[in-house]
C-alpha cells in the first residue's frame, strides 16, 4: 500500500473561494503558516462567476492588510441606484449617504485569480485538484485534514486549527454533529432566474419594480452584465428562451430600446436563507458560504464571507501570537451578528421590491404594505441612509 504523506502546518483552510483565499492572505501577511487545499483546478476557481461588488466593508479588509493596491486595482464604483418603478427612475446616492464610503465593482472571478496571485507570489502553498477531502479529530488539539492528490497519493495534515471555507455543499459543516448546531432555513417563496450577458452594463446598478414581477440589471464589466428575474420557484430553465428573457426585461426594466447580447450563462437561484449556530466545533472554524447563504438580493453573501475571514484571521492572530484565544471563542457569536443583520437586510429588500410589484404572489395587503415601504423609501433621508449604509456594509 503506497505511504500516506503526512505533513503539519498552524491552519489548514478548506476550499480557495473568496472567503478561504482571503483567509490564506490575511494569515500569510501575518506569518502565520497555512496550507489551502481546493477540490477544483485553478482555472475552474478562477473562471467561477457569481457575485460582481464589494461593499466598503470588504474594501477596507484588503486596505488595512496592504493588499488594496494589488486586489482592487482598477475597480470602480457607483455612486448611485436607481430604482425603476413602472417605468418611473428613483435615483439613491447611496455612497453620498453613506459618508463617501461606497463599495466597488470586482467580480467574484477576477477577486479569486488576484487573490491567488499574491498568496502564490508570498510563497503560499495552494494544493488544487484535492480529491475525498476529510476531516478528522476536531475536539482534538491537533485536528487533521486529509486528501488525495491529483496524482493519487494520500496527504495526512495535522494543524491546530481548520478553517472550513469550502462552501454549502462543502465537507466541512457536514463534519459537525447535527445536535452541535442549530440551523435556520427559510425558503422566500419566488424564485430568480438569473443570466450573464454580453450585453452594455447599465448607467447605474438599476432594481425594476413592475406589475410583471422583479427584474435587475448588474454590470459586470465594461461589456458584461447580470440581470436577475423574478420566476416562479420551480421554474423550468426550458420556458425561457432568449427572446422571452429579453422580452420580460424590457418589460419589467421598462426600457424598450434594452439591447440583446449573447447569453452565456442561464441559471435558475434558489431564493433560500440558510444561517447554522454556531460556526464553529470544536477547532473547526466555518466560514462564509459554508456557515450561511442569503439570497443575491442585496449583494452581501460574497461581502460576508470576506467579513468572517477578517474575523477569524484577527482571532486566529490573538491566539498564535499572543495565546490568546477568546477572539476564537468569540468568533461564531462576533460573524452571527453581521450575518443576521444582513439576511434582515435581504429579506427587507426582497419583500419591498417584490411584494410591491407582482401582487399575485404578495396578495393585496402585502402589496399595498410594499408600496408604502417603498414611497417611505424614497422620501425619507433617514431610511435612504440606513439603507445606503447597508450597502457598504457599516449598518
Ligand atoms: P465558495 O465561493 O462556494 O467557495 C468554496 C470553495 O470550496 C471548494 N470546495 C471544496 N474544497 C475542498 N474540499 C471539498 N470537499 C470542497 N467542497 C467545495 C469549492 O470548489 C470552492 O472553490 O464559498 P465562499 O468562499 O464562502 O464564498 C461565498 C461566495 O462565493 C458567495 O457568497 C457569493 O457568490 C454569493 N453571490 C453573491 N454574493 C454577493 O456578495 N454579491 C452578489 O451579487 C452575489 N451574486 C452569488 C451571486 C451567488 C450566486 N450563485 C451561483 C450561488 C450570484 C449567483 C448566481
Amino acid at each position: 500500500m503506497a505511504e500516506v504523506v503526512r505533513e503539519s502546518t498552524t491552519v489548514v483552510i478548506v476550499g480557495a473561494g473568496p472567503s478561504g483565499l482571503t483567509l490564506a492572505n490575511l494569515l500569510q501577511g501575518a506569518g502565520i503558516a497555512c496550507i489551502v487545499v481546493e477540490a477544483r483546478t485553478r482555472s475552474y476557481v478562477e473562471q467561477r462567476q457569481r457575485a460582481g461588488v464589494l461593499d466598503y466593508h470588504a474594501t477596507q479588509i484588503f486596505e488595512r492588510a496592504g493588499l488594496g493596491d494589488r486586489v482592487l486595482q482598477n475597480s470602480v464604483g457607483d455612486a448611485l441606484q436607481e430604482f425603476r418603478v413602472d417605468g418611473v427612475p428613483h435615483l439613491v446616492d447611496i455612497r453620498g449617504l453613506a459618508g463617501g464610503r461606497g463599495s466597488r465593482m470586482l467580480p467574484q472571478q477576477i477577486l479569486v485569480q488576484r487573490l491567488i496571485a499574491t498568496f502564490l507570489d508570498g510563497g503560499g502553498d495552494l494544493r488544487m485538484e484535492a480529491g475525498e477531502v476529510d476531516l478528522h479529530g476536531l475536539e482534538s488539539d491537533r485536528p487533521r485534514v486529509t486528501y488525495r492528490d491529483a496524482t493519487g497519493a494520500e496527504h495526512e495534515i495535522e494543524c491546530d486549527y481548520i478553517a472550513g471555507c469550502d462552501g454549502f455543499h462543502g465537507v466541512s459543516r457536514k463534519r459537525i454533529p447535527d445536535e452541535a448546531v442549530t440551523t435556520y432555513s427559510f425558503d422566500h417563496g419566488i424564485g430568480w432566474f438569473t443570466v450573464l450577458a454580453d450585453s452594455p452594463p447599465p448607467q447605474h446598478p438599476l432594481f425594476g419594480v413592475s406589475r410583471h414581477g422583479f427584474a435587475a440589471h448588474f454590470p459586470r464589466g465594461p461589456k458584461a452584465s447580470r440581470f436577475y428575474l423574478q420566476c416562479l420557484p420551480d421554474d423550468d430553465l426550458q420556458k425561457w428562451p432568449d427572446d422571452r428573457i429579453w422580452d420580460q426585461l424590457r418589460l419589467r426594466l421598462g426600457d424598450e430600446s434594452l439591447p440583446a447580447g449573447a447569453i452565456a450563462e442561464k441559471a435558475v437561484v434558489e431564493m433560500r436563507s440558510f444561517v447554522v449556530d454556531p460556526m464553529s466545533y470544536g477547532r473547526l472554524f466555518l466560514v462564509g458560504d459554508a456557515a450561511h447563504v442569503i439570497t443575491p438580493m442585496g449583494g452581501k453573501g460574497m461581502n460576508l464571507a470576506l467579513a468572517d475571514a477578517d474575523v477569524l484571521a484577527a482571532a486566529i492572530r490573538a491566539a498564535v501570537a499572543d495565546g490568546d484565544e477568546q477572539q476564537l471563542r468569540d468568533y461564531s457569536a462576533t460573524c452571527l451578528r453581521r450575518t443576521w443583520r444582513y439576511q434582515e437586510f435581504s429579506r427587507w429588500m426582497t419583500e419591498m421590491l417584490h411584494d410591491s410589484g407582482d401582487d399575485s404572489t404578495a396578495g393585496p395587503f402585502r402589496h399595498q404594505l410594499a408600496r408604502a415601504r417603498l414611497e417611505r423609501f424614497f422620501s425619507s433621508t433617514a431610511l435612504a441612509t440606513s439603507f445606503s449604509e447597508m450597502m457598504a456594509g457599516i449598518g
